[in-house]
C-alpha cells in the first residue's frame, strides 16, 4: 500500500498593490500573443525547448497521472514527411470535407492546404495525450479527464511559448492519426495538438482580429 505524504506548501503573500501590478503586466504580456502562420528558420536552443516542455509538465491533471507525452521534432526529414502528409489530409479538407460554413467561418485567415509552416518552423511539437497508460510489462491503467489535463498543459505551453518570446500555431490537421505513425507512438497515445514552434517571419502579419470583452466572456454573481 502507497501511504499518503503531504508537505507544507505557501504561495508568495503579495500586497493587493503588488498583486494589481502583477497580474495587470502579466495580462497585458498575454495580450500581446497571436497565433502565427508564417514562421522564420530562425534556430531555436534545445534547452529552450526541453524547458517549455518541462513547464508544461508543470500542468495539473486527473489523479495527477500526467497523461502526456511531448515530441519535439527538429530533423529536416521528419519535418518535411509530416507536412506532406499533413497537406495530404488538409487537401481533403478544404476541397470537400469542410462544409461551406466552416470555409466562410475561417475565410479571414487567409488558410489553406498548404502548410509551409511545417518545414519552416525550426521545432515541431506534437502533443499526445495518453488515453490510458501500459506499463513495461503490458499492464494498462486508467487516466482521467485526459482531453482536460491534456488541453490545460497545451495552455501552459503556449503561455511559455510567449514568455519566452517565441511564437506558435495550435495546429490540429485532421484527421492526424499520421502523426503516431510517423513518430512510432504507442496504441495508448493519440495526437492532441500539433504545434510549430520558432519565431515570426521577418515580414509576418497576422489578421486583424478583435478578443472579446470582459463583458462578453465573464459573469460575476
Ligand atoms: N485544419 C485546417 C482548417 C482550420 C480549422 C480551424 I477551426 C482553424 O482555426 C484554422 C484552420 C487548417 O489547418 O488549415
Amino acid at each position: 500500500m502507497e501511504s499518503n505524504t503531504f508537505i507544507p506548501y505557501r504561495t508568495e503573500d503579495l500586497t493587493l498593490e503588488a498583486q494589481k501590478v502583477r497580474v495587470e503586466s502579466f495580462y497585458k504580456t498575454m495580450s500581446e500573443r497571436r497565433s502565427v502562420r508564417h514562421f522564420s528558420n530562425r534556430e531555436v536552443d534545445e534547452k529552450i525547448i526541453r524547458t517549455l516542455i518541462n513547464t508544461a509538465g508543470t500542468a495539473p491533471s486527473g489523479a495527477n497521472k500526467q497523461p502526456w507525452t511531448f515530441c519535439a521534432i527538429s530533423s529536416p526529414e521528419i519535418k518535411q514527411k509530416i507536412r506532406e502528409a499533413a497537406e495530404k489530409e488538409e487537401y481533403e479538407n478544404y476541397h470537400g470535407r469542410m462544409s461551406d460554413e466552416w470555409l466562410q467561418d475561417l475565410q479571414k485567415f487567409d488558410t489553406n492546404w498548404v502548410k509551409e509552416f511545417l518545414t519552416e518552423a525550426p521545432w515541431l511539437i506534437v502533443i499526445f495525450k495518453k488515453s490510458y497508460d501500459i506499463d513495461k510489462n503490458g499492464t494498462k491503467s486508467k487516466n482521467y479527464y485526459v482531453q482536460e489535463s491534456v488541453g490545460i498543459a497545451s495552455g501552459i505551453f503556449i503561455t511559455a511559448v510567449h514568455m519566452a518570446g517565441l511564437v506558435t500555431l495550435t495546429h490540429t490537421p485532421s484527421p492526424m492519426g499520421f502523426l503516431q505513425e510517423i513518430l512510432g507512438r504507442p496504441e495508448n497515445e493519440k495526437p492532441f495538438l500539433l504545434l510549430p514552434v520558432g519565431y515570426p517571419a521577418e515580414n509576418c502579419l497576422v489578421p486583424d482580429i478583435k478578443r472579446k470583452s470582459e463583458n462578453e466572456i465573464s459573469l460575476f454573481f
